[in-house]
């Protein structure tokens, strides 16, 4: 717990580098230790003083950030641009000797990840806001070498479901946070469904005013202003996470249809009726019998609404439409509404990205597909069009972990530590080449999950293992290495305060087990 590795070639880093040379010794955090990082470059200082912030109060250190160009002092935490291109923008270089830690990327983004790895690399105990001081870690450690790491995939991504059961800015802010601790780069937000709408949009006040009014079970539901929205993602966007926001259609529009009725060419409602109905509000489970009206004007002005007020807020790339689960509509009338839809989203200057039946249409080259129930080529890849893997039985973390997990699913899989790790997105699919797989994405539908406790509960440690599979070469990860390394992670969730499920397939270091009374 107060005692990071004594030795590189002993680390717990997940994802695992691309290459870790031992060297001989270690770097001490010391009352001299600084943090120096180029002068005129106000994103690798907001990490620097991110480092800063996490190991002020642990060690009782004072850390200084100081910005230089020149040569840095002895006894510094370097964070510097330059060094390979080959890394690209999200890889970096670490090198530790005894009297200096530098950080070297070609870009802001990959200083930040490895920034992530050096955190690893130190005791769990910094992870803990309280100081501990040097009374409980005479000195705060990080065994000497040399690493060299780079992703494998583009697009490391985490799907949270806000739809089903709202969760308020700061519990997201808690769920990116443990996104950025495992370099992922991609932060889907579900905010339209038949349970809910979670998002302002100004020229339709009725989608909070009705669609935001209530949650699966009843709850009083909520959604995200404008700010809020914009506070989510400049959180993410500091963390180097890119915001996609989902809005689910032709299907899952329940809340939007209560909102605005003539959204709908009929006022479907699904078999079940033990559900309120306030307004036509849906608070059940059942999916596949919700849908915009295809053929009619008012449906393409209000996607025109929604598309160009959150593509204006969303800094990111991407607009995803969902397309999922559409039961109630014939091909031809769904494969119309998703080429008028996908026309929107590029005027509004955004990647169209789709659940994998969006294939069935004629799908712009840039479009993106996003696999999570065939286990054959989606149509889409047939087109050309870049997939996104999601596999249920593989990153559908709304499954439970074994048959006695309270919360969750289990209609794709039961899915244990080492069924979410095992797996190897080239080979999933027949058929589809590595070339054609942009990445992958864990996604936690929350049917049964209300609020962030439950969320980190189904998330760790199945979307770390998520974000190996993600991040790290094929030929450099395997289950045992991931189970031994994932071991020293616990320790720091409890000291972060974040729920997670203690798998049996893993032996948690003791220190996670009982960790020692906080030091006051
Ligand atoms: N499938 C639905 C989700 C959610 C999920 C729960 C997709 C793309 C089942 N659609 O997964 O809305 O209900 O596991």
């Amino acid at each position: 717990m107060f005692v990071g590795p004594t030795s590189l070639a002993a680390h717990r880093i997940v994802p695992v580098p691309l290459s870790v040379t031992p060297g001989s010794g270690a770097f001490a955090l010391t009352s001299s230790t600084s943090i120096v990082v180029p002068s005129g470059n106000a994103e690798v200082a907001r990490t620097g003083d991110m480092l800063a912030m996490l190991l002020r109060v642990p060690t009782g250190l004072p850390i200084p950030v100081t910005a230089a160009s020149g040569a840095a002092p002895s006894g510094a935490i370097v964070l510097r641009l330059g060094g390979p291109s080959s890394l690209g923008d999200e890889g970096y270089e670490l090198s530790i000797t005894a009297d200096s830690v530098r950080i070297v990327a070609a870009a802001p983004a990959g200083v930040f990840h490895g920034m992530q790895t050096l955190r690893q690399l130190l005791p769990a105990a910094i992870e803990s806001q309280l100081n501990f001081g040097r009374r409980a870690a005479p000195v705060w450690t990080v065994p000497a070498g040399q690493i060299t790491d780079r992703p494998r995939f583009a697009w490391r991504g985490a799907m949270l479901d806000v739809a089903r059961h709202f969760f308020t800015v700061d519990e997201v802010k808690q769920y990116i946070d443990v996104l950025a601790m495992y370099k992922i780069n991609i932060f889907h937000l579900h905010l339209g469904d038949d349970q809910g709408w979670r998002i302002q949009i100004d020229s339709r006040p009725k989608l909070t005013e009705v669609g935001g009014s209530t949650e699966v079970g009843g709850g009083r539901g909520g959604f995200y202003t404008k700010a809020e929205y914009a506070e989510i993602v400049r959180y993410a966007a500091d963390r180097y996470v890119t915001v996609v926001p989902e809005i689910d259609m032709p299907g899952h529009t329940n809340a939007a249809i209560a909102s605005y009725p003539e959204l709908s060419c009929s006022r479907p409602m699904p078999a079940s009726t033990a559900v309120a109905r306030v307004q036509g509000t849906y608070t059940g489970t059942e999916v596949g019998w919700s849908t915009f009206c295809p053929d009619s004007e008012n449906v393409y002005a209000f996607v025109e609404d929604v598309v160009r007020e959150i593509a204006a807020m969303t800094p990111g790339p991407y607009f995803h439409m969902g397309g999922d689960e559409v039961h109630v509509l014939k091909d031809p009338q769904y494969i119309k509404f998703v080429e008028r839809v996908q026309d929107i989203v590029y005027k509004h200057g955004k990647t169209m990205v789709g659940w994998e039946e969006i294939g069935k249409a004629r799908l712009r080259t840039t479009s993106i597909a996003q696999q999570w129930k065939s286990d054959s080529v989606p149509p889409a890849v047939m087109q050309g069009a870049k997939l996104v893997l999601s596999p249920a039985p593989k990153t559908y973390l709304d499954m439970k972990y074994t048959p006695n997990t309270e919360l969750g699913l289990t209609w794709a899989a039961i899915i244990e530590l080492r069924a979410a790790y095992d797996w190897e997105p080239r080979t999933y699919l027949k058929g589809v080449s590595e070339q054609q797989i942009l990445g992958v994405e864990g996604a936690l539908w929350t049917e049964t999950v209300q609020n962030i406790g439950s969320a980190l509960y189904m998330t760790l440690p199945r979307l770390p293992a998520l974000a190996e599979v993600a991040w790290s070469a094929a030929s450099d990860r395997s289950w045992d290495g991931f189970r031994q390394r994932i071991a020293g992670h616990a320790a720091r969730w409890r000291l972060l305060g974040a729920n997670f499920y203690p798998s049996p397939q893993v032996d948690w270091d003791a220190a996670a087990a009982n960790p020692p009374a906080m030091v006051p």
